[in-house]
């Protein structure tokens, strides 16, 4: 099992996201929480990509056009690492269904529309694999430690 503290998650800011300028609102928000990042970068993913990344949701009547708004311009795709990182990702950015996300989430804060949430992650720590090595090459993640900062992961 995987160490709890070096958990990793697979966040992305989503076309909407960047169009908006929120990517350092949202880096500035994993850093603030004391995650660390592993890697990051602005991808403007080819559909096959995007098609293999939502492929769970294939059979639904939204999925042609999710996958139409993710290639819609580019991501800011990265990696984050830290105690349990991927439940708390997923508080951070809130619930899909905009009426759910509370004040104070990523979504909560920023968006009203499910079909422009801003951000994606991962929402298991088995998908978060598959994820990071969908979008990153192993050369891609720094594995790199905070000097004297035990309180930060
Ligand atoms: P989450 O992104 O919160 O994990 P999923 O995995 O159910 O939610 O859905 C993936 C993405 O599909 C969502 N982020 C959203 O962009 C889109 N989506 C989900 N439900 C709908 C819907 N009812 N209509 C349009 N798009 C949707």
């Amino acid at each position: 099992m995987t160490d709890p503290k070096q958990e990793r998650t697979f966040i992305a800011v989503k076309p909407d996201g960047v169009q908006r300028g929120l990517i350092g609102e949202i880096i500035k928000r994993f850093e603030a929480r004391g995650y660390k990042m592993v890697a990051g970068k602005l991808i403007w993913a080819p559909k096959d990509l995007l098609k293999n990344h939502y492929k769970d949701l294939a059979d639904k009547p939204f999925y042609n056009g999710l996958v139409e708004y993710m290639s819609s311009g580019p991501v800011f795709a990265m990696v984050w690492e830290g105690k349990e990182v991927v439940k708390m990702g997923r508080q951070m950015l809130g619930a899909t269904n905009p009426l759910a996300s509370m004040p104070g989430t990523i979504r909560g804060d920023f968006g009203i529309d499910v079909g422009r949430n801003i951000c994606h992650g991962s929402d298991a720590v088995e998908t978060a694999r598959r994820e990071i090595a969908l979008w990153f090459k192993e050369e891609e993640l720094s594995d790199y430690e905070f000097a004297n900062k035990s309180w930060i992961y």
